[in-house]
């Protein structure tokens, strides 16, 4: 251990540190904090605490004064960065290809698009290791070790067999698919086993942790689930599991919708585009985004709904992701296929575009002025763990006169179904009718539903969603340990409302 590990503290472990290094005009490499709610939440508890945050630098070339750059982002941030280090194989191997040609479409029920390449696993579980020898050398055992999500889960594995005795938590940002999926996996043994290494595992919702619980009834035969699933026991060993929706900084989005420069920028929005209602979509480029469905749907509401063309503009915002896999290049292809189709069917020359499509990432003060200006918010994912772009629009959504279409098969419909209008987003006509349902709504209904969407975000915002984890983990007692509203341990298998 390391004389100089710090006691008591907090490691946050993720794929990536919480700052990205850039290369200036000049030459030199410079470094910024990546911004974001988790970042913003854990920074008091790792201030307080004290507390390191492990992670790949993402240089992905040689930078001579990398050391420099990681001890000065660690003195303006206030707590220690500790970098793995990833050859251009390991990023290939882990992060490509088993994090993201297996484990996320799998996770996201799409198995048909997995790749799985023995050779994934092997890489994934030598990074894996790599990221807990980093975290072995800088922590002590009196400190709480928190991984984040499904590049990591073998870390607890490997922090035990290299002697580390600190308490493990591990969250999953992803959804957990049910059993007649996750048993398609080829080391869903090993993988099962690898979340039972730690001592707290929390999910985005009850369905995950209901999906994770029954993988573990019928793969583990050596585990047992506690009555009311709020635990599994294992050789000895108490695991403890919950349902933890992740939020955002709903003061803080509030607080920046209302500054002058995204009004400004709002209301030069609505001049342009007048006389009608604006719908935003905001999503990363991601297949489990449901974009094409999403164009698809609001195609058929203007064929559909007439009195909708030149009342209705969809500014659909795509944020480049993870190009270099096929299958994300071949979705833009797709999605700028299907934009150009819809308008070119429905543009007036020298008047009405349908569709305004966005391709690039935006400035947080784009990104809240086209929330702020949308009546209508658009998330249509096909599976997502939670959707913080649902809580993001809400919260920007200060005027109040507007709705959300909301995926239920987005986590964020566990706890927004009371004010959103719920869709499944493979139905195409389902969707077009609740745009035009949307567009329709008497502003009374809007607003009231709203202002429920708005509370209940404010209510479980990401400092609740830090502090109901962190309780939840270090609680001696488990019945102070919180359990899913609609737990209901008989009922597992198949699709069940949330
Ligand atoms: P993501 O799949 O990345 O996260 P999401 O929760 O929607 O999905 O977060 C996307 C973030 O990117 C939002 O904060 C949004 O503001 C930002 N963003 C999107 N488009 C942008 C653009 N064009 N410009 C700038 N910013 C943009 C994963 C899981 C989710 C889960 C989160 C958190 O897949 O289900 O909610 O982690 O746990």
């Amino acid at each position: 251990m390391s004389p100089h590990a710090r006691r008591s503290g907090l490691t946050v472990v993720s794929n990536r540190l919480p700052f990205v290094v850039s290369k200036g005009e000049d030459g030199r490499y410079t470094h910024r904090p990546s911004s974001g709610g988790l970042i913003t939440a854990l920074l008091p508890v790792l201030r307080d605490r004290g507390g390191s945050w492990v992670g790949w630098h993402g240089a992905t070339e040689n930078i001579p004064e990398l050391d420099t750059l990681l001890s000065d982002a660690a003195k303006e941030s206030g707590y220690h960065l500790r970098s793995v280090d990833l050859t251009e194989e390991q990023r290939r191997g882990f992060y490509h290809g088993f994090s993201n040609e297996i484990i996320w479409p799998l996770f996201h029920d799409l198995q048909s698009l997995c790749n799985f390449d023995p050779s994934y696993w092997r890489v994934y579980c030598e990074v894996n290791r790599k990221y807990a020898e980093v975290i072995a050398q800088n922590s002590a055992d009196s400190d709480f070790i928190w991984v984040h999500d499904y590049h990591l889960i073998n870390v607890a594995g490997e922090l035990r067999s290299l002697g580390v005795k600190a308490k493990t938590a591990f969250f999953l940002h992803i959804p957990f698919p049910s059993l007649d999926i996750f048993v398609k996996l080829p080391w869903r043994f090993s993988l099962l086993h690898a979340m039972l290494e730690y001592d707290v595992v929390g999910f985005q919702t009850p369905r995950d942790l209901r999906n994770f619980l029954q993988c573990v009834r019928v793969l583990i035969e050596e585990a047992s689930v506690s009555a009311k699933g709020q635990a599994v026991r294992i050789n000895g060993r108490e695991i403890r599991v919950g349902s933890f929706p992740i939020s955002i900084d709903y003061n803080g989005f509030v607080k920046h919708a209302n500054e002058q420069e995204v009004a400004e920028k709002a209301a030069q929005l609505r001049t342009e585009l007048p006389n009608r209602q604006l719908l935003i979509g905001v999503d990363r480029l991601d297949y489990t985004k449901g974009i094409p469905l999403r164009l698809e749907a609001f195609r058929n509401a203007l064929l559909r709904y007439p009195e909708l063309r030149e009342r209705v503009t969809l500014i659909q915002v795509v944020v480049p992701s993870r190009e270099d896999i096929p299958q994300y290049h071949e979705l833009k292809t797709q999605i700028e296929r299907l934009v150009g189709e819809i308008n070119g069917q429905f543009t007036r020359p020298g008047g009405w575009v349908p569709i305004h499509y966005v391709f690039r990432p935006l400035k947080p003060t784009e990104l809240l002025a086209y929330y702020r200006a949308a009546e209508i918010g658009l998330v249509t994912p096909l599976k997502d763990g939670m959707n913080l772009v649902a809580k993001e629009y809400c919260a920007c959504s200060i005027e109040e006169d507007c709705g959300l279409i909301l995926s239920e098969f987005a986590g964020a419909a566990a706890q927004l179904q009371g004010g959103a209008l719920l869709v499944n987003p493979y139905d195409i006509e389902g969707v077009a009718n609740a745009i035009w349902r949307a567009f329709t709504m008497h502003p009374a209904e809007r607003r009231a539903r709203m202002r429920r969407l708005r509370r209940s975000i404010c209510d479980q915002d990401i400092f609740w969603w830090v502090d109901s984890f962190l309780r939840a983990a270090i609680a001696k007692d488990l019945s102070a340990f919180p359990l899913p509203a609609d737990y209901t341990p008989r009922n597992d298998i198949g699709f069940m409302p949330y």
